[in-house]
């Protein structure tokens, strides 16, 4: 693949006039203003988290399309630490069917749930499978049987969570009511990269615009903290095929176009004094510096943490004006269980450092 500088580049404002808007957009931005206004009055600061990858779709019926990586760890993990720390209320705008936070720790692929819990009857405490009945490998289940602590085929067995997974389930399942119960995480969903430019400019513009009942603005207390791995290039909506592109003619090209640098704009125009954070990316150590430099220097934000693909879970760079500061999790470490069962992550200490830095970023406007 080549890129190819011929075409013109999209300007943000043309981006927006010619991409048709998600569906529910408007919904989804009442929504967030009444989620942020509401938790301003409770005295807390707003934190937009982007995060997990961009689709591009090939075709409008979409068969095919281009993704890239990121499954939202960084983005699902983060979002949990900042409302660990009690000050946050979070907008969650993550990509379909990516990590989340809380129900990240039970992902199939890192800690298949069912492998946590085992049948009990009450009668024996037995452990034991289910048999096999009347030639059903598995046996239906029974219209009458609703109740999600009894087993369907056995009114006397129960589900129990094996031992040592049980007070790390339960801490969490208690921090995750909590959340629910205060109101203070919001979730939005996107594919595409199309979806994500959107939801992000609605976001952004609800948070600067929204006013607590004595009428003051998020202001300085917005944080932007855009994880997602967002594709680089799109096919305009005008030249994307109605149907599955046919195979038998030979090879397929796909020309593409760049997705405008919306940073700064987020930065000029919609995030109103927000406390910027975005991520760089690199696989060549070498340019995360340097190009993190230059998206501060050409987006005019606060901070850019760069990262490569290779180490991102164990270490990053925060890039200021000022200066950079590496943050590593030391090699002896990484992977290793705490003492309460939860496993070291870098995004604790981001966001340790960057609610500081806010709190910085806060201080120094007032006058
Ligand atoms: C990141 O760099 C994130 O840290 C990762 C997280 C995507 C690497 P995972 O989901 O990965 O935990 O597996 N995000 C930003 C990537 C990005 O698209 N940055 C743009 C760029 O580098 C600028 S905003 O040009």
């Amino acid at each position: 693949m080549s890129e190819q500088p011929e075409r013109p580049l999209f300007s943000a404002e043309e981006f927006f006039a010619q991409q048709p808007p998600p569906p529910q957009l408007e919904e989804h931005l009442e929504q967030v203003r009444e989620f942020v206004e509401r938790n301003m009055n409770a005295g807390k600061r707003v934190v937009l988290v982007t995060s997990g990858g961009t689709t591009v779709p090939l075709e409008q019926n979409v068969v095919r399309f281009l993704d890239n990586f990121s499954a939202g760890t960084r983005g699902s993990a983060s979002a949990e630490h900042f409302l660990r720390t009690g000050n946050y209320a979070v907008i969650f705008l993550h990509r379909q069917h990516s990590l989340q936070p809380f129900s990240r720790h039970y992902s199939h692929s890192t800690n298949p749930f069912l492998d946590l819990l085992s049948v009990v009857h009450e009668n024996n405490k037995d452990v034991t499978p289910v048999q096999p009945k009347d030639g059903f490998l598995f046996p239906p289940v029974p219209a009458a049987s609703t109740s999600s602590s009894v087993a369907p085929t056995d009114s006397s067995a129960q589900i129990h969570i094996s031992p040592p997974h049980l007070a790390p389930m339960l801490s969490l399942l208690q921090s995750y009511q909590l959340v629910k119960s205060l109101g203070v995480l919001h979730s939005i969903a996107f594919t595409t990269v199309d979806e994500y430019l959107w939801l992000l400019r609605g976001v952004s513009r609800v948070m600067s615009t929204a006013r607590d009942k004595e009428g003051n603005a998020l202001g300085r207390r917005g944080m932007y903290y855009l994880a997602a791995a967002v594709s680089d290039f799109f096919i305009p909506s005008q030249r994307v095929s109605e149907h599955k592109i046919q195979s038998g003619k030979g090879s397929l090209s796909i020309e593409m176009d760049q997705v405008p640098k919306v940073l700064k704009a987020m930065v000029d125009e919609w995030a109103n004094d927000g406390f910027v954070v975005s991520f760089k990316l690199e696989t060549d150590i070498k340019l995360l510096i340097p190009k993190a430099l230059g998206a501060l220097d050409r987006y005019g934000h606060q901070v850019v943490i760069g990262n490569t693909l290779a180490d991102r879970k164990y270490e990053v760079v925060f890039v200021e004006r000022s200066g950079e500061t590496w943050v590593r999790i030391a090699e002896e470490e990484r992977g290793k269980v705490g003492a309460d069962g939860a496993v070291r992550e870098i995004e604790e200490d981001i966001i340790e450092r960057l609610e500081r830095m806010h709190s910085g970023w806060i201080a120094s406007g007032k006058v």
